[in-house]
């Protein structure tokens, strides 16, 4: 991998106002002053898990980082808090060409990562038109807008295994056939190949990452891996006796959200542009994902502590999910460094330290 600290660019930021304003850089952001800048690079979905794991990586690389951020009635910058005043937050919605077009404007990216999506399964068959329109169409509101406005700029979609739902082979690969089973799930489909449409239509450097499920302390805790570890943490403590699931059956390919975001940064980093699995390889069940969580909280007796709620089950489940990375690791020297057991350890270790402290 070639470092990307080998261009700096003189630019001239007029642009400063809005609720993000306290964390606008003083010194990048005042108006009309020259900066030099490494590489640029916009992140949409910056607040969220991958967001402030790649955001981190990219700063970490020297890069000049955006973050496209709604503004909400509460802010949501807890997961980025700690390096909150050495990002560029930019407002903007998915939903909101105009809000992209400035974003693009104002970052000049070099690298754009659509990784914003109404990203939660379950809420897509309640709002299926909300998810279809941020998840899906807004992917193509960001590919028109960088062909338009920034057409070398490399793009990274953030594809998803849920996009092969009922699954047609095992394990799933680039060449696996999709079968959505959720508005999530087609939604993704459309942004797929909406990708696949810009790159050959155009030219662009677009690519996605059909990532499998990935988890950290930073996952939100709607989610089975965080809901658990946190239940579970709060059982330790006395806190509630039981966790209330769906089905304990689904089986996941659960990695390291850190690992993943590192995967994304290799494929814009290549000659010519490709899309990628991004697994671990290996399959758990949510009841196994209960079992080692509690194991590592040192809790007895875990199959009296989860309790089945139908409330949880979804109209149609992806019952099953196995990566095969081979082309990831080949072609992008990628492989995930976190295994299972310990990913659920450390989820849970996180979770009871937040618990004593609150
Ligand atoms: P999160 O739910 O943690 O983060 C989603 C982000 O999208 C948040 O920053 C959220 O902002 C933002 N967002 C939501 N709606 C809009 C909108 N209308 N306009 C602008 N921003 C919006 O997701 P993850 O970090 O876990 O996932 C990142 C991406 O990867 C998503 O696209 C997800 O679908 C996809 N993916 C995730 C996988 C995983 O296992 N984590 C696996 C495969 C794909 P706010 O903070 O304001 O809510
Ligand atoms: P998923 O993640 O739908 O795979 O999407 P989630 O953790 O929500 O569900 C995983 C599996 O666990 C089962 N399950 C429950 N799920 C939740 N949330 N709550 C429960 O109580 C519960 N009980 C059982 C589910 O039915 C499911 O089978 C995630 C998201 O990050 C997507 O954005 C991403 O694209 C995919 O992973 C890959």
């Amino acid at each position: 991998m070639g470092g990307p600290l080998v261009r700096v660019r003189i630019t001239f930021v007029t642009e400063r106002r809005s609720w993000v304003e306290p964390f606008l850089r003083p010194t990048a952001m005042s108006p009309g002053v020259a900066v030099a800048r490494g590489k640029s690079a916009l992140i949409t979905g910056l607040t969220g898990q991958d967001g402030s794991y790649l955001a981190e990586l990219l700063l970490s690389k020297g890069y000049e980082v955006h973050g496209l951020v709604r503004r909400l009635s509460t802010p949501n910058t807890e997961r980025i808090e700690h390096f909150i005043e050495r990002v560029n937050l930019i407002e903007g919605d998915l939903t909101d060409s105009a809000s992209l077009h400035r974003a693009v404007l104002q970052a000049k990216p070099d690298e754009v990562y659509n990784l914003a999506a109404q990203s939660f399964v379950g809420t897509s068959w309640n709002q299926p038109l909300l998810t279809c329109d941020v998840t899906g169409v807004g992917a193509v509101r960001l590919l028109e807008t960088i062909r338009t406005l920034s057409p070398n700029a490399r793009f990274y979609q953030a594809s998803s295994s849920e996009m092969f739902g009922l699954v047609r082979a095992e394990p799933q690969s680039e060449d696996t056939p999709f079968h959505p089973r959720s508005p999530y799930g087609f939604a993704k489909v459309m942004a797929h190949h909406a990708v696949v449409n810009y790159r050959e239509s155009y030219g662009m450097y677009a690519v996605s990452g059909i990532c499998f499920n990935h988890e950290s302390p930073r996952r939100g805790l709607e989610f089975v891996t965080r809901k658990i570890t946190h239940g579970v943490a709060e059982v330790a403590a006395g806190l509630r006796k039981t966790i209330r699931l769906g089905n304990l059956d689904a089986r996941r390919d659960w990695g390291f959200a850190g690992d993943y975001v590192d995967a994304m940064w290799r494929m814009l980093q290549r000659k010519s542009p490709a899309d990628y699995v991004v697994a671990s390889g290996s399959a758990h069940s949510v009841r196994d994902f209960c079992r080692y969580a509690f194991e590592a909280a040192g809790v007895s007796n875990w199959r009296r502590r989860v309790v089945f709620d139908k409330r949880f089950l979804r109209p149609a489940e992806v019952f099953t999910l196995r990566g095969d990375a081979s082309k990831a690791r080949r072609e992008l020297g990628w492989k995930p460094t976190v295994r299972f057991e310990r990913l659920v350890a450390l989820m849970v270790e996180e979770d009871m330290r937040r618990v004593a402290r609150s």
